[in-house]
């Protein structure tokens, strides 16, 4: 049950186990890994699918020979080990160009330009049966308030996951969007920083139907926020189209740690959440368990293949311990005594109005305010039992 197979629908970015280890201080540690050598270890260790930025399978300014030669390639090594692609993305972030934005550049030249790279990705993406495509906005943000006019930014994002949108149903192309929200990083500032920026944001397109996110474990835990929280919200709002996991250790750079190697304790509820729908039972998670961290730049290639294996040994050690946590009676006694599943059940009675609310004198005149105040939730010792769990101790 701790080897992974396709059925746990693992997957990874080319530019996870790819990352040559180059940091704003320090050159690259490892040499680069051909995609195809990628497809062929990640299928070997367990994964069933690969993802990818154009530029990690299409290196920038490729010529379209060669850009036709890698993909045949790509395709092969694909068809050769099984290995689905469940995802694109475009880099509209590396080359100088972007330096202050592609969809919200305020130069609008740019723009156009960005609009072009992503819609010849789009039907790279449809044509290798992919079936989201990510939107990481890491330049569209800015380090200073006096040049960015945001709601004009905000406006062009708009038309341009409009535009795009619009083009992938005119295709054909069956593509859902999922914006990927981050608070920092590269930019001083980036747009749509959170999950409910995100989510407010996606309700205002066209197609918003077909918008949703991809939460990124670190980028929330970066701005201090619940991970789990943002998840379930997003889970609740019918929004959840895809996952970035990883390990992130408070509010600090982007470390994109294995998934787990940062806040364990968060981790477990996660795959509770993604696996059961949360402690009450709601909706469930049923797309990739995506991957994307960045192998230490300690390791050497070998200790890249180790952390790949590590993420999903991770994910599923989690879920077995997140298993027998539910099928632990005094976990269920102590669920019971906390009264979680009492917040199912509705405020109001099936058809009860404020008039009858306003006549149910238990509510208010006879309601016995210090016997409620004074009862405990009882919520250290159901912890307790999670914490117990997760450290094998039961
Ligand atoms: C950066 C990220 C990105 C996105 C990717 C789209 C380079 O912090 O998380 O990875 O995930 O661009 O999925
Ligand atoms: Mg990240
Ligand atoms: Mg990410």
């Amino acid at each position: 049950a701790l080897s992974p197979t396709p059925e746990d629908k693992f997957s990874f970015g080319l530019w996870t186990v790819g990352w040559q280890a180059r940091d704003p201080f320090g050159d690259a540690t490892r040499p680069a890994v051909d995609p195809v050598e990628a497809v062929h270890r990640l299928a070997g260790l367990g994964a069933y699918g690969v993802t990818f930025h154009d530029d990690d399978l299409v290196p920038f300014g490729s010529t379209e020979s060669d850009r036709d030669a890698r993909i045949a390639r790509f395709r092969k090594a694909l068809d050769a080990t099984g290995l689905v692609v469940p995802m694109a993305t475009t880099n509209l972030f590396t080359h100088p160009v972007f330096k202050d934005g592609a969809l919200t550049s305020n130069d609008r030249s740019v723009r156009r330009y960005a609009l072009r790279k992503v819609m010849r990705n789009l039907d790279l993406a449809a044509e290798l049966g992919a079936h989201t495509y990510v939107f990481w906005g890491g330049r569209e943000g800015s380090e200073t308030d006096a040049a960015k006019d945001v709601g004009a930014a905000l406006d062009r994002y708009r038309e341009a996951l409009d535009t795009l949108a619009a083009y992938t149903v005119e295709r054909g192309y069956g593509l859902r969007f999922a914006l990927e929200p981050k608070p920092n990083e590269p930019r001083g500032d980036i747009l749509l920083p959170t999950i409910g920026h995100a989510l407010a944001f996606a309700s205002t397109l066209d197609h918003h139907g077909m918008v949703g996110v991809n939460p990124e474990v670190g980028h929330e835990q970066m701005a201090g926020l619940n991970f789990v929280h943002g998840i379930a919200q997003a889970l609740w709002q019918g929004k959840l189209f895809h996952i970035d996991l990883n390990g992130q250790r408070g509010i600090r750079f982007d470390q994109d740690l294995v998934f787990g190697h940062g806040d364990v304790l968060s981790a477990f509820f996660l795959v509770d959440l993604l696996e059961h729908g949360g402690l009450a039972g709601g909706p469930r998670y049923d797309g990739p368990r995506h991957f994307d961290y960045k192998p230490g730049r300690t390791e050497d290639i070998d200790g890249v293949w180790a952390s790949a294996a590590a993420n999903m040994r991770t994910y599923l050690l989690l879920r077995e311990r997140a298993r027998s946590f539910r099928a632990d009676p005094q976990v269920q006694a102590a669920l019971a005594a906390s009264r979680v599943a009492e917040l199912a059940v509705p405020t109001l009675a099936p058809g009860e109005t404020t008039a009858d609310l306003l006549a149910d004198r238990t509510a208010w005149e006879d309601f016995d305010l210090d016997a409620a105040a004074g009862r405990g939730y009882a919520y250290t010792q159901l912890e307790q039992l999670a914490v117990e769990h997760l450290l094998g101790a039961r």
